[in-house]
């Protein structure tokens, strides 16, 4: 089970602060203001979490999920039919990219089935009943890798305004080029072993297509959510959303081979509903 990008908050995701020094400087008014009687040096959760708070735009409140009553969603998605053979991918038209594989072939990973048709690579979502509640960005950044010529992961999740670090560790140039609609397009070369370069997402959007335009076969989805319960399903085609406010919800699934589902869920105080889809 792959847990759900925006459910990784905690004192390991939030950024390091630089000590004081060149590198602090863009931070020198927001210390003086949030900390007048400490140094600009490493700074507690608490702290942290206060700033995060002040950082919030005017007039915005965050909504905080009451831990005594929140429940908890699980599920599976599945592939009821035949499973699919494994589609190879031709990387004939560049050397640095076959010489990767070592030989070996690549696959397409639109459609990955584990045990019992577990289906892999499906994003999951809260597609309505959280209106009116906005929730505390997610400051970890999320990455999307270019290895063997092909996007890791294939799908990803991330908050509007969250940081996508894209990086390349192949031996040959590439680019990421999304194509969203709800969003400013971008389109990103990075040339070998670049070092990352980050970009953000402003708006939520489902799903947005990405594509290198070097390499025909080089394809993912990028799912912008504005709240945290949204999921990647991992081999074993599972999601577990925590801390869910008690409610009425539909839930969503996206395939990009499959297509979506939708379902209602009824969230009680401190209980756990499950809601599972089938592909067929
Ligand atoms: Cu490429």
């Amino acid at each position: 089970m792959r847990r759900a990008a925006g459910l990784t908050d905690g004192p390991k995701g939030y950024p390091v602060r630089p000590t004081c020094g060149f590198a602090c400087q863009p931070m020198v008014l927001l210390c003086a203001a949030v900390l007048l009687t400490a140094a600009c040096g490493p700074a507690s959760v608490g702290e942290r979490k206060a700033e995060e708070k002040k950082a919030a735009p005017p007039g915005v409140e965050y909504f905080h999920v009451d831990a005594a009553t929140a429940g908890t969603v699980t599920g599976a998605i599945t592939f009821a039919g035949a499973k699919p053979a494994r589609q190879a991918i031709s990387m004939e038209a560049d050397e640095g990219c076959q010489k990767a594989h070592a030989g070996k072939p690549a696959y397409d990973e639109a459609v990955a089935t584990g045990k019992n048709g577990a289906l892999a690579n499906a994003f999951v979502y809260i597609q309505a009943g959280l209106e009116g509640k906005k929730f505390e960005p997610n400051t970890q950044a999320v990455v999307l890798d270019q290895r063997g010529c092909m996007f890791v992961p294939h799908i990803i999740g991330l908050r509007p305004g969250q940081t996508l670090d894209l990086k390349n560790g192949d031996s040959v140039a590439h680019n990421v080029h999304p194509l969203p609609v709800n969003n400013r397009e971008w389109n990103q070369e990075q040339t070998p072993q670049a070092p990352g370069v980050e970009h953000r997402f402003a708006r939520p959007e489902i799903m947005i297509p990405v594509k290198c335009n070097i390499h025909a076969w080089m394809h993912s989805y990028i799912g912008v959510v504005d709240h945290p319960y949204f999921a990647v399903t991992g081999p074993d085609g599972t999601f577990q959303w925590k801390n869910v406010p008690p409610g009425d919800y539909t839930v969503a699934v996206w395939h990009e081979k499959f297509g979506k589902q939708e379902q209602q869920v009824h969230v009680a105080a401190s209980a756990s509903a499950a809601v599972n889809f089938t592909y067929r």
